[in-house]
């Protein structure tokens, strides 16, 4: 009976159509997909971090409005991922206790330091930046959940790139130091960008198997050329330079080439081993624990209002 039952599944993605939460689906699906969305909720949350740092010294009011909205952005894609997640049957407490444990990843990017305020322009430009391109395809992923809520968080995310963008428009064309702080955020994010696509294709243990069920549209080393053909014009017109003495187009392949990654720094910062991955979860525990009386007022709240009669 369970051929049967798979074959439908089977059936669905390769007619290219949408797998839905009472589908019928392989364990090692849903499994593979609460591990993805779950370390993609994580970053969302763990993400808020690094630029909620200067939410209290952004330059003027304007800058600051924008960056609280951009880090509230961020919880909300966080939601919308968690709740992706618990219609696969994950719950989310024991979703957030993996992350607090350490047990479940997030993304290697949040584990770097914002040390001025470029930095944000930089997260904006590159982190976000990179973040569509990753993104864009999932929204054609097979699972209808997880799909949706990448349509709406793409709309968003562009928002967050064009205002890193914006951000460093200004600062390149200001003062000299203010362009020299623009290139340096720009020098320190660039090559922890490109770690975000994943490792590289003959490495990437899961990338086959999530192709097979279109979970992933494209293979890691795929985006991450799409992002480099993307970005470097752009740096060009923002006046900075990629910190990359063997970045140049080639003709013949009709993408720029880049140099090699440092594959050592990634995989340490995923051992945990990065400049700021213990202040990160040090900070998202401590935010969870401090935050444990709304969670207990909203459930009796809850609970308070399903106890009521309806009308
Ligand atoms: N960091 O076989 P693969 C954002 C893990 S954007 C940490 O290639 P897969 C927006 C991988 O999960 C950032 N871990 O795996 C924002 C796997 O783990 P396992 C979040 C990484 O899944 C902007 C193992 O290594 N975006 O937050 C990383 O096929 C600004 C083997 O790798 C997403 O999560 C990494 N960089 O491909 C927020 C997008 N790379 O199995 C705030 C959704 C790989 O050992 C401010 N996810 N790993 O537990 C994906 O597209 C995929 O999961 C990949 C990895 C492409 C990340």
């Amino acid at each position: 009976m369970h051929e049967g039952v798979y074959r439908e599944f089977e059936e669905t993605i390769a007619a290219g159509e949408r797998i839905e939460p009472r589908d019928a689906m392989p364990p090692e699906y849903r499994a593979t997909l609460i591990r993805q969305i779950a370390q993609h909720a994580h970053s969302e949350i763990i993400g808020m971090q690094p630029e909620a740092n200067w939410i209290t010294r952004a330059p003027s009011l304007r800058r600051k409005a924008i960056l609280i909205a951009k880090v509230q952005d961020e919880a909300g894609h966080g939601l919308y991922l968690y709740g992706a997640a618990e219609t696969l049957g994950a719950r989310r407490d024991e979703l957030l206790d993996r992350l607090h444990a350490g047990r479940q990843k997030y993304s290697s990017i949040f584990n770097y330091p914002t040390l001025t305020w470029a930095d944000v322009g930089a997260i904006g430009w590159l982190v976000d930046g990179a973040a569509i391109v990753n993104q864009v395809p999932l929204c054609r992923c097979s699972y209808g959940p997880y799909a949706r809520a990448m349509t709406r968080i793409c709309k968003e995310e562009s928002f967050h790139q064009r205002q890193g963008y914006e951000l460093l428009l200004a600062l390149s064309h200001g003062t000299e130091e203010q362009h020299e702080m623009a290139q340096d955020a720009v020098n320190r994010w660039w090559w922890p960008s490109l770690m975000m696509f994943g490792p590289p294709d003959g490495e990437s243990p899961r990338t086959e198997r999530s192709m097979a069920w279109k979970i992933k549209r494209h293979t890691n080393d795929e985006l991450r050329q799409r992002f480099v053909d993307i970005v470097v014009p752009q740096a060009a017109s923002l006046g900075l330079t990629l910190p990359d003495p063997l970045l140049r187009w080639n003709e013949e392949r009709g993408h720029h080439d880049f140099g090699p990654i440092d594959w050592a720094e990634f995989h340490a910062v995923l051992r945990g081993e990065g400049p700021c991955n213990a202040q990160r979860l040090g900070q998202r525990r401590r935010a969870h624990e401090e935050g444990a009386w709304v969670r207990e007022a909203a459930a009796a709240y809850a609970a308070r209002h399903a106890a009521r009669p309806a009308g």
